[in-house]
């Protein structure tokens, strides 16, 4: 059987193994498709508590894994030639002879005659960035001044564009570089759009809010958790934008102390709630949205005992179902109380209603009264919702899906493993040394090799 904690423990064995780089590795790499296993996964399950009756349990599964592990670190699982541990710390498939470490033995430094292949180089970097931050190519003046100066003052200027084009429209401004990356997170839907701008012909929120907060959030000096967990709403000025937090807003209405930055806004409410008594889809896209792990990939499986308990009779407890509900369902309990879109009681939604499924949705099922408020995120205990957002947005988690997103933006695809020891030195100087400054956080991303090397 395809065990959910496999992807954690596997994690906690080799912290640092690309696989577990942002995510977790999903069942393909022991499973054919579970519960049939690959020739990874065959060899390792004679090492699974051998003794043990089966089926195990996922405790003493999670248990046995790691000894297992190890114990076929030395076979070459797919006869690829390359060990199964290697091929964990390269990033490899260990089950498939067709995925082997590539040999990174190609750069030719010298041959290309306008730039530094396979260093740093100021210059294509300094290119890039003016590209990426400014959008705009520098002109031939701006290059002759910049290969005049000397390494760490080519640094230096490198460092002033940045601040200087994080200022321009291109990067903060509406569909600039920050609002590409909100995309996906707030999935806007222009027939839905409310609002005084671009005013949509059904429309139900102004999604431009969770955008302005989102990209105020990543700017000057603010600490980025604050998507996640704001109080306060952010307004957008045009010619040229401005964002400004603000206490409250004409198109936002849900109840200040049950906020939690976009997670609350009127847009998620309604259009993730919609009109379900469980709101899953709203707990799924926030933990893809901001944590960076998507349940229907397999990602982020935190089983927890007992659960799912399907408290709205949706059939969650099925074995091909339970896998995932049993992360998911807990996940979803601190939303019970945000109602959605309730046509007979038009003005209680995008609002928290205490006792929402008691007043409106008691008919769903005999025992959906009875779900709780409290669930889990990560195998924690959350009493409500703004507990969840505080331990997302705190978790490893929330900080390499951030810099994931710049660095797939900036870099141009998500870390490879040849990347990985850069991209972990910068989620980490993130999270610790700058405090979730985003600002600070590209300074560090515009000198990595992945970013400044042809
Ligand atoms: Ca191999
Ligand atoms: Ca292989």
């Amino acid at each position: 059987m395809a065990k959910p904690p496999a992807g954690g423990v596997f994690c906690s064995t080799y912290p640092s193994a690309p696989a577990c780089t942002g995510q977790q590795p999903s069942c393909n790499f022991c499973h054919v498709a579970p519960p049939q296993r690959n020739v990874f996964g065959a060899g390792l399950e004679p090492h699974l508590a051998p003794s043990a009756p089966r089926p195990l349990s996922d405790t003493d599964f999670a248990y046995a894994l790691p000894t297992a592990l190890k114990a076929v670190e030395t076979e070459d699982a797919d006869g690829d030639g390359v060990s199964n541990l290697v091929e964990i710390q390269r990033g490899t498939f260990p089950g498939d002879p067709n995925s082997v470490p590539a040999d990174t033995g190609h750069c030719q430094a010298g041959e290309n005659p306008q730039y530094d292949v396979c260093r740093y180089d100021a210059r294509f970097a300094y290119k890039r960035l003016l590209l990426d931050f400014c959008g705009v190519p520098p002109t031939y003046a701006q290059m002759k001044e910049l290969s005049a100066l000397s390494a760490s003052d080519q640094l230096t200027r490198m460092d002033a564009e940045l601040d200087r084009c994080t200022q321009s429209e291109f990067w903060r401004g509406k569909n600039g570089q920050l609002w590409k990356l909100a995309h996906p997170k707030i999935r806007p839907v222009a027939t839905f759009k409310a609002g005084p701008e671009d005013t949509g012909t059904n429309p139900l929120g102004d999604y431009y809010d969770d955008y302005a907060l989102y990209a105020y959030a990543q700017i000057d000096d603010h600490d980025a958790r604050e998507v996640m967990t704001a109080k306060y709403y952010v307004r957008r000025e045009t010619h040229p934008t401005r964002y400004t937090a603000v206490p409250s807003l004409p198109t936002q209405v849900m109840e200040e102390p049950h906020r939690a930055g976009n997670l609350t806004s009127k847009w998620s409410i309604l259009y993730f709630v919609m009109f379900s008594a469980m709101p899953r889809n709203a707990a799924s896209q926030a933990y893809r949205a901001y944590l960076g792990l998507d349940i229907a990939k397999q990602e982020g499986l935190f089983s927890i005992p007992g659960e799912p308990r399907d408290y709205d009779h949706a059939g969650v407890t099925s074995p091909g179902c339970a896998a995932c509900h049993a992360t998911l369902d807990p996940l979803t309990y601190p939303f019970r109380n945000y109602q959605g879109i309730y046509i007979n009681d038009y003005p209680t939604s995008a609002h928290y209603v205490p006792d929402r499924l008691e007043k409106y949705f008691s008919d769903v099922s005999p025992i959906i009264t009875q779900t709780p408020e409290a669930g889990y995120l990560f195998g924690q205990k959350v009493n409500n919702l703004i507990e969840w957002a505080e331990v997302g947005a705190n978790s490893d988690a929330f900080a390499i899906s951030a810099v994931t997103d710049y660095w797939k933006l900036l870099v141009g695809h998500p870390p490879t493993p040849e990347e990985n020891a850069e991209f972990v030195a910068t989620w980490k100087r993130f999270k610790g040394t700058h405090q979730y400054r985003v600002q600070r956080m590209l300074h560090d991303l515009i000198r990595t090799e992945a970013y400044g090397a042809p």
